[in-house]
């Protein structure tokens, strides 16, 4: 019997999001639990050691058990799901998908300090860092394509990166990729950077 799986989520996370957009390459059924990360349940922080989403909750006879880590989430659906393979089959080229899939890791982390700091500086150097990384990406990018984020203001991160830009493009096509965040989620995103003060908004007034 298929384990039955349980995303516990969050609608603004862009973790979240790669293992939504697994699943659904996958066409795998999955129920998504969104918490509020700023009251997070108990029954939550039971199961998340870090605190954080995504959690994977897999059920099966003898229970359930919780995988967090979205790599580690995406490794595992890879590893148990039929349909679409993510990975490619040769060792040496899956080890460096999960390397670029770490350096990935590496750019929402940049990106989430561009997204809320108050601060034009640090926006900057911020700004920077991520175009720096994305030229890496660049170069690892073969004849590509095979990622939405200028629809408040054009970033410029993307100018050096002509093969970046295309297999961002294609990627923002596929539906999986626009089925990993709900229809509120423009809205929500605008609603947090408020809250936060973001330095990207004044740049957008
Ligand atoms: N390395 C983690 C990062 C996940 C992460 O940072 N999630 C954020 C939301 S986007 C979170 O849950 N933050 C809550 C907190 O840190 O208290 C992963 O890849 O799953």
């Amino acid at each position: 019997m298929a384990a039955r799986l349980k995303l516990i989520s969050h609608k603004l996370c862009p973790y979240v999001q790669r293992a939504v957009i697994a699943l659904t390459e996958k066409g795998v059924a999955f129920e998504r639990i969104d918490i509020d990360l700023a009251n997070k349940p108990d029954w939550f922080l039971k199961v998340s050691p870090l605190g954080k989403v995504p959690v994977l909750s897999v059920g099966s006879e003898g229970g359930e058990v919780a995988l967090f880590e979205s790599n580690v989430i995406c490794e595992y659906i890879e590893d148990t799901q039929g349909g679409t393979r993510l990975h490619p089959q040769d060792p040496l080229q899956r080890a460096q998908h999960r390397a670029w899939m770490e350096f990935g890791s590496a750019i929402l982390s940049e990106l989430w300090g561009l997204e809320t700091t108050t601060d034009a500086a640090i926006f900057e150097s911020k700004r920077e860092a991520v175009a720096a990384k994305f030229a890496r990406v660049e170069a690892a990018l073969g004849s590509g394509p095979f990622f939405v984020f200028d629809q408040f203001i054009d970033l410029a991160v993307f100018t050096k990166t002509p093969k970046v830009l295309k297999w961002r493009t294609e990627l923002a096509k596929r539906p999986s990729v626009r089925a990993a965040v709900g229809p509120d989620y423009p809205e929500l995103l605008r609603a947090f950077l408020v809250c936060h003060g973001a330095h990207l908004l004044k740049l957008a007034a």
